[in-house]
């Protein structure tokens, strides 16, 4: 089977780490190579630009968090997605664009259609490989923001208010809706076990 490159998407605390576990163990079972890497970071230079932007104290302008997204992303498809998927192994990937029509598109700039077009022509520009599947793992986002809580430290994008988790969840829902035949929509509500088998069972594994 051809590598394939899968990206799994969520709001805060949906589960995709657990279930990234999960799927990773399952193709460790089925002998499939692959490399398991996350957004923002993967490579050297993106994992720098991850700190900036996680930082609580980071300042930054809107275009300059988005900007940073994509400079991310084009180190990371560069030294890490594109070598493995030329290696014959599949990646897993925690976070992809999807994410940055979410929490940039919608989160930062409401949705507004300029901003999407921006983003549109930033990922038709320096992207050079999109997924071949994207999981959603949907939950309710205040679900999500309970489990999250949890967690010892919140960052930079954590310590936002529910209603900016609104509206990623609304650009999550959008995404899915224009891209409906790459992304898959998973329900993450249940047990561990039953949303990794959910999983296998999109991805056909
Ligand atoms: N970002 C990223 C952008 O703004 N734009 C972009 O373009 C990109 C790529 C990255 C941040 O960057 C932003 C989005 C993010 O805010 P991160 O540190 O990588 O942040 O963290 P997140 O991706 O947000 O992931 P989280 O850590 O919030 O959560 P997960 O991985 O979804 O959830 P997980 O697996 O850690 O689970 C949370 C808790 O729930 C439990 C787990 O045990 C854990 O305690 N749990 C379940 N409980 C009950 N039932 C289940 N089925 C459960 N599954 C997990």
């Amino acid at each position: 089977m051809a590598p394939k490159f899968i990206s799994f998407e969520g709001t805060e605390g949906v589960g995709k780490t657990t279930a990234i576990d999960g799927f990773c163990r399952h193709l460790d079972e089925l002998g499939v190579a692959y490399v398991r890497t996350r957004e923002p970071g993967g490579a050297d230079m993106a994992e720098l630009i991850r700190g900036i932007l996680l930082n609580k104290n980071s300042i930054l302008h809107d275009d300059t968090e988005l900007l940073l997204m994509f400079a991310a992303r084009a180190d990371h498809s560069y030294k890490t997605i594109l070598p493995a998927l030329d290696a014959g192994k599949w990646v897993v990937c925690d976070r992809f664009i999807d994410s940055t029509v979410a929490y940039q598109g919608f989160g930062r700039f409401h949705g507004e259609q300029s901003a999407l077009d921006k983003i549109d022509l930033l990922i038709k520009n320096f992207v050079p490989r999109l997924p071949d599947i994207t999981l959603w793992l949907d939950l309710d986002v205040a679900i999500g923001m309970a489990r999250a809580k949890n967690r010892s430290q919140a960052d930079r994008f954590e310590s936002l208010d529910t209603s900016f988790f609104d509206k990623v969840y609304q650009g999550l829902e959008y995404g899915f809706n224009k891209n409906s035949e790459r992304i898959c929509r998973i329900d993450a509500s249940g047990s561990i076990d039953e949303v990794a088998s959910r999983i296998r069972e999109a991805v056909g594994l």
